[in-house]
């Protein structure tokens, strides 16, 4: 018989992935809850609630104040019935957030504590002078186990949550777990709430919360492949207890080696997608970011390397540790309704549990069909709720990144990265670049930073011993007179959450990563960067993720798409040849 889970619906981030979850694992349906009166008719009826959240603290808490909200959930958690919070979720049961100095609105207060913001300066970066990625962003261990480190006591429910399996975080503000928060943690400790944890860098913070019937993560099930689906499912059948093996959590295999911050490195399976010349929307891919090849009848096509659904499936059950999908030709204006690719995200959400990237045409945009302005923010908003989690802004971003040096470094607070960061938090706003080297012969000659070339066989074809990273837009078509860094520094200030950086000279050629690039870039913001452009082998992946200045993740399209290698072959090279500690979900059976 078909059973209903009720969820709290403020309007926050993506709400589809979290339906799309419960459906998957059972015969389930879902209602919404947006307001009291609504918690009202439906009270005695509900024996699974969901309390998701994405975003901003304070917008999500105002929200629920809005609506009059906070009152009936306490006393649902009161009366010991059976909710479970994810994200901004569980944040809200503490007190309140350095997110937000405006203390109108708190979170329901159950444990006194303010959340904290992850520090960039960690002690474990510092040492080897780096900084921590902040969004924390990545696959985390949770220590299922008592705050003494024992056993749990029997009547706490962690659904499955496993001390072996890895789970998707994706944050940067935390309950973190210091001196000053003992006491009340030990407070709550005995007044019935558990609690469990993982660390980032050197902070510990509060990874998941069990209370009576309440049991909330900071991590999102249901972004956490098939481990996160299997805690989704347990609660919502209502296995209570973990299958915890604390053995298994005694044992340390002492070859593999953590990244600093504790969390694997992703591997992304990217999707350039576009329509081919007869129409039909396809994944392609070629080299410089040239797409087209020439046949010997004189004929030159799109090439087509498959149908993005289908490809993107793939990758997510060969270990993909998130999908990226790119519409190549978005310069190109549709109507609104028309957007190619909410229909391949809303397929591919269906059955895709791990994060998803959509970028292309991510703007203001005028709807040819209406004449209507719409502003980006609308635009990213039908794609999250098409079932993407993060937008990708390239050609956008040039322009606004040229316009804040222009004037002066002044945000003015209307841009795509500002409206879409402020509305849906940085984690959800990231930027893509796509430069090419540009020789100098001295860094005199050019008002951007320069890279020094130490080996003579890369110097310029004049000799030139100096370089920088100019960037392009509309697919490379459109050179500008700024820098990567430049333009990665601007949108960092103005609030993006992670850079994806291409590089032209490294598309397609699978010769590995633009490794110079990536360094200069990586050293100087403190948000995460994923390589892209060049992969060929997994001995690449390697390589990028073993330089000094710690990327936090990888891209491949080519070698993937032509099934050189599946992602797990990647990922298992990374593992038993590397020594690298990666993600394998393809071990863990729904
Ligand atoms: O400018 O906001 O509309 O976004 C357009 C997006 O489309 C940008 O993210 C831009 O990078 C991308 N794009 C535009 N034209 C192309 C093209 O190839 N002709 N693709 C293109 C960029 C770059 C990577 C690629 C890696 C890895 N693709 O995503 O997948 O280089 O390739 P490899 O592993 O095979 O070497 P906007």
């Amino acid at each position: 018989m078909t059973k209903t889970v009720y969820v709290i619906d403020v309007k926050s981030g993506n709400l589809q992935s979290l339906i799309n979850a419960i459906k998957k694992v059972g015969d389930f349906e879902v209602k919404l809850i947006g307001n009291a009166e609504e918690f009202k008719q439906a009270e005695s009826q509900i024996e699974k609630l969901i309390f998701p959240g994405v975003g901003n603290f304070a917008h999500f808490v105002k929200q629920l104040h809005d609506r009059d909200l906070v009152e009936p959930i306490k006393a649902y958690i009161d009366a010991g019935k059976s909710l479970m919070g994810v994200c901004v979720g569980l944040q809200t049961l503490f007190d309140s957030s350095e997110e937000s100095e405006d203390l109108t609105y708190r979170g329901l207060g159950y444990i006194d504590m303010k959340l904290k913001k992850f520090n960039t300066e960690d002690k474990k970066f510092a040492e080897k002078s780096l900084r921590k990625s902040v969004p924390a962003i990545g696959w985390n261990n949770v220590d299922v186990i008592n705050v003494d480190g024992k056993e749990l006591p029997q009547d706490k429910a962690y659904y499955g949550i496993n001390n072996k399996n890895k789970y998707y975080f994706v944050h940067s503000y935390a309950a973190i777990v210091d001196e000053e928060t003992e006491e009340v943690l030990d407070k709550a400790t005995q007044n019935g709430w558990n609690f469990c944890y993982a660390t980032y860098g050197s902070e510990k913070f509060i990874a998941a919360v069990s209370y009576k019937n309440c049991f909330a993560t900071q991590f999102h099930p249901e972004k956490s492949g098939i481990a996160g689906l299997k805690v989704i499912k347990s609660f919502l059948e209502d296995t209570k207890y973990s299958e915890v093996n604390h053995k298994d959590f005694q044992v340390v295999d002492t070859k593999i080696q953590k990244s600093l911050d504790g969390l694997t490195r992703r591997i992304i399976a990217c999707l350039d997608v576009r329509a081919n010349d007869q129409g039909d929307l396809v994944v392609t891919k070629g080299d410089q970011y040239n797409v087209r090849q020439s046949g010997d009848d004189g004929s030159n096509n799109v090439r087509n390397l498959g149908k993005p659904v289908e490809l993107a499936t793939r990758y997510f059950y060969q270990g993909a540790d998130e999908v990226t999908f790119l519409n190549i030709t978005s310069f190109r204006d549709s109507p609104l309704e028309d957007l190619p690719m909410l229909e391949v995200l809303r397929l591919a959400a269906k059955n895709i549990f791990v994060p998803l990237t959509v970028g292309g045409g991510i703007k203001d945009m005028t709807d040819p069909k209406t004449g209507k302005l719409v502003p980006a923010v609308e635009v990213a908003d039908l794609y999250f709720r098409s079932g993407a989690d993060k937008v990708s802004i390239g050609s956008d971003a040039v322009t606004i990144a040229e316009n804040y040096y222009a004037n002066g470094k002044t945000k003015t607070g209307t841009t795509s990265v500002e409206t879409i960061s402020a509305t849906f938090g940085a984690q959800a706003v990231v930027i893509s670049v796509d430069p090419k080297r540009k020789y100098v012969a001295s860094p005199q000659d050019t008002t951007m930073e320069t890279i020094k070339i130490t080996d003579a066989s890369k110097f310029g074809p004049n000799g030139e011993q100096y370089c920088y990273y100019q960037v392009t837009s509309q697919g490379g078509r459109k050179v500008h007179e700024l820098g990567a860094l430049e333009l990665c520094l601007a949108c960092e200030a103005l609030g993006a959450g992670e850079v994806l950086l291409n590089s032209i000279d490294h598309d397609g050629s699978n010769k590995g990563y633009n490794l110079e690039l990536l360094r200069q870039i990586k050293t100087r913001v403190s948000i995460p960067v994923i390589a892209s452009s060049g992969a060929g082998k997994p001995e690449h992946f390697e390589e990028v993720f073993k330089m000094d200045c710690g990327i936090d993740a990888a891209l491949g399209a080519g070698l993937f798409h032509r099934e050189e290698y599946k992602v797990n072959d990647v990922k298992r090279f990374l593992l038993n040849d590397a020594n690298m500690d990666v993600r394998l979900d393809d071990e863990v059976e729904l």
